[in-house]
């Protein structure tokens, strides 16, 4: 393992050889790029998209924005990139946030390590050789020790299938897959189905510019005010100074979401619990709300107090009480669907150009050529934008036909659900792993840090396997079972499982319903001490010797 040239792949008649290919050229992918090279790996990238970015450079809608503040919304690992980069706004826009992924590429010099427009399609584990063949759909065959997965949790579009959708003749948009050429809505009478984060955030600015905008919303979302606004040198100064305490609060893995507390807190008066909410209305964002008591994400009755004030905040916003109605969540608990963070949100159904149509009453019967039927009436539209979500998590780790040992295939050992070791590494697919994957905290917290995590964890272990000379890693089927029981019994012990949530996999027909994040607190230091014990629960094999690789 090790080529000369650290980061260069080479070729040859068979195709690239290489040690590592990385897929997907997103924040997790290029510090995967970025780490393996410095560890003097040859690596090689491959991206479906012409540029970095990943989910952002695909989430171009009006309005998309990052739900966690710039300062954190970012590598923590680089002092260097940290001071060459200075975020404007305390929320960043879609814009900003791929222009930060460019600067980092080119800063970290990784673009020439990077196949664009190139999807991987299958990757097969060679046992013999114990290395990886990966498939492209541009008939590129790459050959390498691992495989990195590096494709994301909100990659593969949802575009549900309703009766007539191929006959709509007017402009049809999914906001996941939004043109790169700005949409221009002025005059038109736009439909737009899905109201999670993304409706959520473009609905405000569709309705600005369109001449109608009607909103199908089947399930009404909780949502908080972003309260936007430009960030003061104050701001970076008071980030700067808080640094050192928030880079070890991430060592000590303060992401999960909920906290060991959370079953012994009491459970707070009404009052003090409307009062500080009152506090985080007026701040704006969701980590507050989130972590507003510890117990508000496992105890019913705190949560519900919670659900009643953004209830009673919706009717306060909105002037029709049916509209108001209609867009107060009831059913299941507060922040266990992702919850929203929306600029004039509410206040959008003021304008007397949008229209809610609530698909609990009215569901839609079909789509045609130039409208949406529900079961009570006809919309005619011109455009249609699809805010209906992704199939996350596994949707991209499923998309590539990706086989292990004596050719199992991966879709087939997850056929009831994801199952990992940590959330990075399958049992029967030596050298894979998955950045962010089902069964660590993945799409919970920050996903860049999340990111940071695995690939240090990687690079970690990818250099305790050349020291010890070892071929493969992968872990033992016993602790994958036991890490799966131990993923499904934390969330079970909160109110997560009681929504019908994309966390759970609902939102896509025949998916399996498993909680695919975890939600614990300690997941870093699980993580160390399992390498401090001996990679606990994984299994080496092998001699890279013996596979006739010394020296390389
Ligand atoms: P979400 O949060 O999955 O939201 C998708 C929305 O689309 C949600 O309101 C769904 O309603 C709705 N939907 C999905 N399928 C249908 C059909 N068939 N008919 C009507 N409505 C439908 O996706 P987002 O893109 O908004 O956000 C995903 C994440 O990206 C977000 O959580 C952030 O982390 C960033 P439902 O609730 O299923 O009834």
């Amino acid at each position: 393992m090790g080529a000369s040239v650290p980061g260069r792949a080479s070729t040859n008649e068979a195709g690239i050889e290489c040690d590592v290919v990385v897929v997907g050229a997103g924040f997790g992918g290029l510090y995967a790029l970025h780490r393996m090279r410095e560890i003097g790996l040859a690596v090689r990238g491959i991206e479906a998209a012409p540029d970095v970015g990943g989910t952002w450079y695909w989430n171009r809608y009006p309005g998309a924005r990052c739900d966690v503040p710039s300062l954190f919304y970012s590598y923590s690992w680089s002092p260097e990139l940290r001071r060459e980069w200075r975020w404007t706004n305390r929320y960043a826009g879609q814009e900003e946030i791929l222009n930060y992924a460019r600067f980092a590429a080119d800063r970290l010099d990784l673009r020439r390590l990077i196949q664009f427009d190139t999807r991987v399609a299958g990757a097969t584990f060679d046992e013999p050789t114990a290395r990886w063949v990966v498939e492209t759909d541009r008939g590129d065959r790459l050959r390498a020790r691992f495989v990195i997965m590096a494709t994301g949790g909100l990659s593969v579009p949802n575009t549900p299938d309703i009766p007539g959708v191929a006959d709509f003749a007017g402009e049809i948009y999914h906001t996941a897959r939004w043109p790169q050429e700005p949409v221009d809505f002025e005059g038109k009478r736009v439909g737009i189905i899905g109201t999670g984060s993304s409706g959520v955030q473009a609905i405000p600015m569709i309705a600005k510019a369109a001449r109608q905008l009607v909103v199908f919303q089947r399930t009404p979302n909780f949502s908080v005010p972003a309260h936007n606004r430009p960030l003061t040198d104050e701001d970076h100064r008071g980030f700067d100074d808080g640094l050192d305490s928030y880079l070890s609060s991430l060592e000590q893995s303060d992401f999960g979401r909920v906290p060991p507390t959370a079953f012994t807190a009491e459970v707070p008066p009404r009052d003090v619990q409307w009062a500080r909410y009152e506090q985080l209305w007026r701040e704006g964002g969701s980590g507050g709300f989130l972590k507003a008591f510890p117990n508000i994400l496992v105890h019913p009755d705190v949560n519900e107090v919670c659900a009643d004030f953004v209830r009673q905040k919706i009717r306060e916003t909105v002037k029709d009480p049916k509209t108001a109605e209609t867009l107060s969540p009831s059913g299941y608990p507060f922040g266990v669907k992702r919850l929203c963070v929306d600029t004039d949100y509410f206040d959008t159904y003021n304008r007397p150009n949008v229209e809610l149509v609530n698909l609990r009453e009215e569901p839609i019967e079909k789509i045609t050529a130039n409208a949406v039927d529900t079961a009570a009436r006809h919309f005619d539209l011109d455009a249609l934008v699809f805010a209906t979500g992704f199939d996350a998590v596994t949707g991209a780790l499923l998309a590539v036909d990706i086989r292990g040992r004596e050719g199992a295939t991966l879709k087939d050992a997850w056929s009831e659900g994801p199952r990992t070791y940590l959330g990075l590494t399958v049992a029967g697919f030596p050298n894979l792993f998955t950045i962010t994957g089902p069964g660590s905290p993945s799409v919970i917290g920050n996903v860049i840090t999340n990111c940071e995590y695995h690939v240090d964890w990687i690079a970690e272990c990818l250099t305790h396997m050349r020291r010890h000379d070892l071929a493969t890693i992968e872990p033992d089927g016993e602790a994958q079972i036991a890490w799966g029981r131990h993923v499904a019994e934390v969330a079970d012990r909160t109110l997560f499982p009681k929504a019908n949530s994309w966390y759970l996999g609902v939102n896509i027909p025949g998916k399996p319903r498993v909680f695919m994040p975890y939600i614990g607190e300690g997941y870093r230091t699980t993580c160390k001490e399992i390498v401090a014990d001996g990679y606990r629960g994984f299994r080496f094999g092998g001699s890279t010797r013996a596979l006739g690789e010394a020296g390389k």
